[in-house]
């Protein structure tokens, strides 16, 4: 006998039902209610909001009334929406505002935007729908089109031809161009044609993609589920893409200097004394290290919040010597809580409803390290607050930072993360994981951050996350997860870094050397010559691999990775900067080149070689047994940073670098702000300052400036103002130069007696200096004021009192 089954759909096999995918239709009439644009089509409505001159949101719905509520990634916006001019004619409606002028036309609702001068920046032809929910537009993309953006992905800086997923998954392997979904969503599409650039945020957590291969001359993108909700922020420069976006969704808060160091980490130190031990031979050896991070064995049975008592017997007395090394310690936090009625954690979650369920009210359970665990809903402000608050085990002990992985989040199970049913509180306005999958990482480091910054008193926080979606940046820095140990992936991290810059995530990096697979000693040392220069910088390695501790490879390697950790932490001053920079505009410290030479069509892909603010530019070594390579210098001239050679710009050259040398070259005219060498980045017990000045011209025309941010680097007293702005400038004369410095502002007072200015890399030699005299080597030692030739450089040091009234100089030739 059988029963109905027999008939079961899936039995029969495929019957093809032609999808029909709705379209807008003709546009009917246009509505304006309170700074709102309503363009009512004939299927479906299109709000438009001009938010700014060069920023308005464009949003898609069905019946009367459009919600206009936005997701955490965008950050509550001051003031009323601007007013467009609207004007009517037979075929189309033009809203004008500010920079941009949108035509819509009525008879397909087409929209194209234009700027003042009537130039086309872009053109969206369709946005249709399926019966099921699924949204996708088209876009005009013509010939000369260039795509960057998207936060982390694979492959090239040009996006062009590729396809991406948004949907944050935990990829262990491989890293690789194919791979369209890593842990980080950024639905942000930057797209550049000729000389105009604009960009695209779509704000929608659920799964989006994003196609720039498969439709000829147009590119679409799409979501699954949820809203078709756009944010459009015009350029032209490329850097007005990066402040419009991150205006919207955020910038980095400006971290605390330890967080700029030298990280070391590995899966995992073990014991309370292999941390002791490492610690001290950071010491030992001298070389630089803020921090070490304790990875998943640190905890009793995964357990977070926990330490194992037989591993780490004495956490307060581990951390009592790590604090007289200066060294810090970020932990790992997943937001897996291991199922054990024992657990206070897992009770508490459990008792004041705090885990994610499904709407029946079943906790929904997965399994991570600890087992079967079960995940807290930060969706809920409640739940989130509890997380935080229970940081407090930490900064209790000390730990100021913290490590959240796992958090896409990630499940041993087939779909990889949680159920797709499971319904999340979200503060009263329930959505299923399906819908907020993407933010769910965020949300963990946002609680995160915020709870340990209410229990820091005024001390700033680090979170360090491997999940993500946009604003993400405004709570955590962003490592790229599990790489391995391949001189392609070192070359890979370079594109994938530099779109996350171009995409808010101004503070990221890669496991240095490599997590998994093997480490060799000339990967790691071309690695780490590379990775001191990326915003974040840790070496991090896997169970079972190769160690890749500086010193892993005997004493010649460890020298030259001293070195370069060492120049990282000269060059800090200049690096908060470029970090207090990224804090208060959005410009990521590392860059493509092309974010500074837009129009040069050498650029528009070179990402083998970045820059660090816009005037270091780094060409690594990222082949094995390679002694030389193309360098691209831009216009200009540049100065290699090793032999002091003036070199023209515009040209390609070839590299020389052995070994010990990363290439790496200084443009003519640029000032770098240098400090004392530390062993670990908040050291404050010397603030000396050097500002090096590279390729000064004694000749009328010359000018080099540099404006440099200071404060305590740990505290929150810069918001009130507890920081200074000091402003240097350098002047050339016929045979002459003047040089002033000045506090702009002087709200934080370093530990400092001197300030140097050091001109290296000219020709210019002084015979006097009005008002200074010149000093002996024994003179300059004991830190008198005056000047003289350094005798290692060859260069000209002005050596001074630092003071807050500033001063002016008078170099004669
Ligand atoms: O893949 O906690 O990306 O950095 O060492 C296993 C163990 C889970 C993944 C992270 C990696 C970390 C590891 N974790």
């Amino acid at each position: 006998m059988d029963t109905s089954e027999a008939i079961h759909p899936d039995r029969v096999g495929p019957i093809v039902v032609q999808e029909a995918w709705g379209t807008i239709g003709r546009a009917r009439a246009l509505d304006h209610m309170n700074g709102v644009y309503v363009l009512r089509g004939e299927r479906a409505s299109l709000a438009f909001v001009f938010l700014e001159e060069k920023v308005f949101r464009m949003k898609m719905f069905m019946g009367r009334e459009v919600d206009l509520s936005t997701t955490i990634a965008v950050l509550p916006r001051k003031g009323e929406p601007l007013q467009a001019e609207v004007e009517e004619t037979e075929r189309s409606w033009k809203l004008s505002c500010g920079e941009l002028v949108l035509e819509i036309e009525k008879k397909t609702s087409a929209l194209s935007v234009f700027d003042r001068e009537e130039r086309m920046i872009a053109r969206q032809n369709t946005v249709s729908w399926n019966p099921r929910g699924a949204v996708h537009s088209v876009y005009d993309m013509p010939g000369d089109s260039h795509f960057y953006g998207l936060g982390e992905k694979a492959s090239f800086l040009d996006k062009k031809g590729e396809r991406y997923t948004m949907w944050n998954t935990d990829v262990y392997a491989p890293h690789m161009p194919e791979i369209e979904a890593l842990y980080e969503s950024i639905p942000l599409l930057v797209h550049m044609h000729g000389k105009c650039s604009y960009g695209i945020f779509l704000d929608n957590p659920g799964r989006t993609d994003f196609d720039m291969r498969s439709h000829g001359i147009s590119y679409t993108i799409g979501c699954s589920t949820g809203d078709y909700d756009i944010y459009f922020v015009y350029g032209p420069a490329l850097k007005e893409v990066v402040r419009g976006y991150t205006g919207l969704t955020g910038r980095i808060a400006l971290p605390p200097k330890w967080a700029l160091g030298y990280h070391q980490s590995r899966y995992s130190y073990m014991d309370q004394s292999e941390v002791l031990h490492l610690a001290r031979t950071f010491r030992e050896k001298e070389i630089p290290c803020d921090v070490i991070y304790l990875d998943i064995h640190y905890m009793d049975e995964y357990r977070v919040f926990t330490f194992d008592p037989v591993r780490f017997p004495d956490p307060e007395g581990m951390m009592a010597e790590l604090k007289s090394l200066g060294i810090r310690i970020v932990p790992i936090v997943d937001p897996g809580v291991k199922k054990d009625p024992k657990y206070a954690v897992y009770r508490e979650g459990v008792e004041k409803g705090y885990f994610s369920r499904k709407l029946e009210g079943d906790i929904f359970f997965g399994d991570v390290w600890p087992g079967t665990s079960a995940f807290p809903d930060f969706t809920d402000d409640k739940a989130a607050e509890w997380w935080g608050n229970m940081h407090k085990y930490y900064t209790d002990m000390g730990i100021p930072g913290i490590w959240n992985d796992m958090n896409e989040p990630a499940v041993f199970n087939n779909s990889k993360t949680m159920d797709l049913d499971v319904m999340h509180g979200n503060n009263g306005n329930p959505k299923t994981h399906e819908e907020l999958h993407n933010l769910y990482g965020m949300l963990m480091s946002k609680a995160t951050y915020e709870g340990l910054k209410r229990n820091m008193d005024g001390q700033r926080p680090f979170v360090l996350t491997r999940a993500g979606y946009s604003g993400i940046q405004r709570y955590a820095a962003v490592w790229t997860g599990d790489n391995r140990s391949f001189w392609e992936h070192m070359a890979l991290a370079m594109p994938m870094v530099l779109n996350m810059g171009l995409s808010g995530l101004a503070f990221s990096g890669p496991d240095i050397g490599g997590f998994a697979h093997h480490t060799s000693a000339e990967l790691l040392v071309r690695w780490t010559q590379m990775g001191v220069l990326f915003p974040y910088c840790r070496n991090h390695s896997s169970i079972g691999t190769m160690r890749q501790e500086p010193w892993s490879f005997g004493p010649e390697i460890e020298s030259i990775l001293r070195e370069y950790i060492g120049l990282r932490y000269r060059w800090m001053p200049h690096l908060y900067n470029l970090f207090h920079e990224a804090a208060e505009t959005g410009l990521p410290p590392m860059r493509p080149l092309l974010l500074e030479y837009q129009d040069d069509p050498n650029v528009t892909n070179l990402c083998d070689q970045f820059l660090v603010g816009s005037d270091v530019l780094a060409a690594p070594i990222y082949r094995p047994n390679t002694e030389h390579r193309a360098v691209y210098l831009p216009e200009g001239q540049w100065i290699d940073y090793w032999s002091g050679e003036i070199l023209e710009g515009g040209r390609h050259i070839l590299a020389h670098a052995p070994l010990s040398v990363m290439p790496l070259y200084i443009r003519a005219g640029a000032v770098i702000a240098e400090g004392s060498p530390k062993l670990y980045a908040d050291d404050r017990s010397d603030e000396t300052l050097t500002l090096r000045v590279y390729g000064a011209k004694a000749e009328a025309g010359f000018h080099a400036s540099y404006s440099l941010y200071e404060d305590d680097g740990a505290s929150f007293d810069y918001v009130s103002g507890v920081s200074s702005m000091i402003r240097f400038e350098l002047r050339g004369g016929e045979n002459e130069l003047e040089l002033s410095y000045r506090y702009e502002r002087h709200g934080y007072t370093a530990n400092r007696n001197l300030v140097r200015f050091a001109l290296v890399c000219t020709a210019f030699k002084p015979a006097e200096i009005e008002g200074l005299k010149e000093l002996n080597p024994e003179e300059a030692e004991h830190g008198q004021e005056g000047w003289y030739i350094d005798r290692q450089t060859g260069g000209l040091v002005l050596q001074i009192q630092d003071r807050t009234q500033g001063a002016t100089f008078k170099l004669k030739g």
